[in-house]
């Protein structure tokens, strides 16, 4: 079964926008779940991604079952390690650096993490991560130890998300970083959306509705935001549904 890839598919066809929240284990306390989600529920999101850069094991497991108790909403683990996965999740991005050139995060934890996938039902779903610099030193770029492109680099960054369209990725991911200072640009979307065939997704330093419409307008098929809804819960009453 690939539901929720296809539901995203269909979503594109139909021209409907799809938005995650995005919730950090590390950084949610798991008493505030059901007040949280159901702000989501009433909310424009369509999908909830798990997942942080440092996690202590297990503490996504527990987070994942508990918010599925008080949501439909399709859970995605958008892990930053194979200690991340949980197969108490719906699907799960099976994310390849390829902005980076450390062999670890492109193929190394991937097979690390096949032990954890074995016996799972989790919908695995091949992503391109490319990470966009941003003005400051991203969590990304410290774990991983690689460097983002650069953002006047289009035609590389470009270049390399169809270059993981073409490995066969069915999603490219632009990162900007957790609480980037500012959103991957529009011209960077809109010059990666032309080339591409499978759907884009977009997120870091996503703060407010008109970030958020902007990346859609320019050719975003998904966007997570996460630090917005952490630092101020209001923000749900923007993106009412
Ligand atoms: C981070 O793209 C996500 O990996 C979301 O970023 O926390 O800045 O919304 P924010």
């Amino acid at each position: 079964m690939n539901s929720i890839y296809r539901n995203i598919e269909y979503s594109i066809k139909n021209g409907e926008k799809l938005l995650a929240v995005l919730i950090d284990p590390d950084k949610f306390f798991i008493e505030k779940v059901s007040e949280f989600i159901e702000k989501i529920n009433k909310s424009l999101a369509t999908h909830i991604f798990v997942g942080g850069s440092t996690v202590n094991e297990h503490d996504t497991e527990f987070l994942v079952i508990e918010i599925k108790k008080h949501t439909k909403l399709p859970v995605i683990l958008f892990p930053g390690d194979v200690t991340q996965i949980t197969n108490k999740a719906h699907a799960l991005l099976f994310l390849s650096l390829i902005s980076g050139r450390n062999p670890e995060y492109l193929i190394g934890k991937h097979v690390n993490a096949i032990s954890k996938l074995k016996n799972t039902n989790l919908e695995v779903i091949p992503t391109g991560y490319i990470l966009i610099e941003n003005g400051k030193e991203t969590a990304v770029e410290k774990v991983t130890k690689t460097k983002p492109i650069p953002r006047k680099s289009i035609e590389e960054i470009v270049n390399t998300a169809k270059a993981g369209e073409l490995l066969g990725m069915k999603l490219i991911y632009l990162e900007a970083g957790s609480g980037a200072k500012t959103p991957v640009t529009s011209q960077i979307i809109s010059s990666v959306k032309q080339e591409l065939e499978i759907p884009l997704i977009v997120g870091g330093g996503i703060r407010n509705r008109e970030q958020l419409e902007n990346a859609y307008n320019s050719g975003a098929d998904l966007v997570v935001i996460g630090t917005a809804f952490e630092e101020d819960e209001s923000f749900f009453n923007e993106l009412k549904g």
